[in-house]
């Protein structure tokens, strides 16, 4: 400790601890919708995506009801970003989440806020290119890398795959395979089009091929996990379902011999509300009991977790407490707010320690990665200030050292380190 830099004093402490949250690199955004530069169309940036994020989309169809989500929805891109801009951000203050987080990318960006001119801020995005606009965005983020969400099942993604392996280093694929847990009868047929045997009842080959299709994939992307987002009523084991010989037979074993996690998304309400679309998903409490059976019957497999229910949250902090293959991460959709963050993010501390990944993005459009994490730093600091100031109190020796160690584990280096990557 002789040549660490001790710190001295409650301010200093503070100073320190929020200093380190807003400068320490980001080492890795563990979930986003992100993609690179040669996914094309997929990877959506520039203001009119901004402003037409799906959260905006549901406080728009509430906030302005003269337009119906059907109405909403046959306006074209540009009239749809005007029509939100106007409505949640000129007609009254933008003071929910998602619609400050617009401004604190233009902010972010040099841009004036100030003066409101949709125009400066289209003009802005139209002049750079893609690969310009990434650079930009990982350099005012200060992010290393991201994992993107990558769907063999996606039929405008695969022929890129199809193409050749990910070389932009600062993007991490993930396989998604929700369709195999939620809805094997379509993903069937679509398996058995690819060449795979397999059979709606699961008889036969079935699983041994459903492990080859995630083996092959996996060859194709080297992924960083594979993922799968599950409703708040997921059961496992479910007795009579596809969902479990398909996780017991092929999606464990197949992580194991990867040496990768497997990540269970678990808590969605799909489509509470249909008019809305991809804005249409709510949230329900899921059974805790999932994540405990998974890392129960399987130890030698490791889980990367999020619910998305608050109340979740804290039982799955005790959960992982009980599991060392258990890793909790992010605030997830809903809880990516401050009040939440705070909430869950000192629970976590409390119960965990450091052994967990904070916070991931969820970001669909590049410009995202810029505030989320702006809005997320800030929070986690705030927590952080008074962990550390409680450890200071009892005559703890703090160091810069050891504290930007601890943030950037928090920030994601928990994760690659935990993942072997
Ligand atoms: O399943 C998921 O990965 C969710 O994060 C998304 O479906 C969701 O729409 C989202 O983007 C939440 O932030
Ligand atoms: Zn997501």
């Amino acid at each position: 400790m002789s040549d660490e830099t001790r710190l001295t004093g409650p301010a200093e402490v503070c100073n320190t601890v929020e200093r380190i949250c807003l400068e320490t690199p980001l080492p890795v955004d563990v979930h986003t919708h992100l993609y690179s530069a040669r996914f094309g169309d997929l990877l959506l940036w520039g203001f009119d995506e901004l402003v037409t994020y799906h959260y905006l989309i549901a406080e728009v169809c509430r906030t302005n009801r003269e337009v119906t989500p059907d109405g909403f929805y046959e306006m074209t891109k540009t009239e749809q970003a005007d029509h939100i801009w106007q409505s949640l951000f000129i007609d009254e203050s933008p003071i929910s989440e998602a619609r400050r987080g617009v401004l604190t990318c233009l902010q972010a960006y040099g841009l004036d806020v100030e003066g409101r001119s949709v125009e400066e801020y289209r003009d802005f995005f139209a002049s750079s290119s893609v690969e310009e606009h990434i650079d930009r965005v990982f350099e005012v983020a200060n992010c290393e890398k991201v994992v993107m969400t990558n769907d063999p099942f996606d039929d405008e993604e695969r022929p890129v795959w199809d193409a050749g392996a990910e070389d932009d280093p600062r993007f991490i694929p993930a396989l998604r395979i929700d369709p195999l847990l939620v809805t094997w009868h379509e993903a069937q047929p679509r398996l058995e089009q690819w060449g795979y045997d397999v059979a709606l009842d699961l008889s036969g080959n079935t699983l041994a091929e459903v492990r080859r299709f995630l083996m092959d994939w996996a060859e194709r992307m080297n992924p960083a996990y594979m993922a799968a987002s599950l409703g708040f009523n997921f059961q496992y084991p479910h007795e009579g379902h596809s969902s479990t010989p398909v996780i017991d037979e092929a999606i464990v074993p197949a992580c194991i011999e990867l040496d990768i996690p497997f990540s269970p998304m678990i808590g969605v309400k799909r489509q509470v509300n249909p008019s809305l679309k991809l804005a249409g998903d709510g949230v329900g409490k899921c059974d805790i009991g999932v994540i405990e059976r998974l890392c129960q019957i399987h130890p030698d497999c490791k889980f990367f977790v999020t619910l998305l229910s608050r109340e979740n949250q804290h039982e799955l902090c005790v959960a992982a407490r009980k599991f060392p293959n258990l890793m909790p991460f992010g605030c997830w959709w809903f809880l990516n707010n401050p009040s939440i963050i705070d909430e869950i993010t000192r629970e976590r501390l409390e119960l965990l320690g450091l052994s967990l990944v904070a916070q991931h993005s969820d970001c669909r459009v590049l410009d995202q990665l810029v505030y989320k994490w702006e809005h997320s730093r800030r929070s986690i600091s705030e927590v952080l200030k008074d962990k550390y100031l409680d450890l200071y109190r009892t005559g703890w020796t703090l160091t810069v050292e050891q504290i930007e160690q601890d943030v950037r584990g928090l920030f994601g280096q928990n994760f690659l380190d935990w993942a072997g990557l």
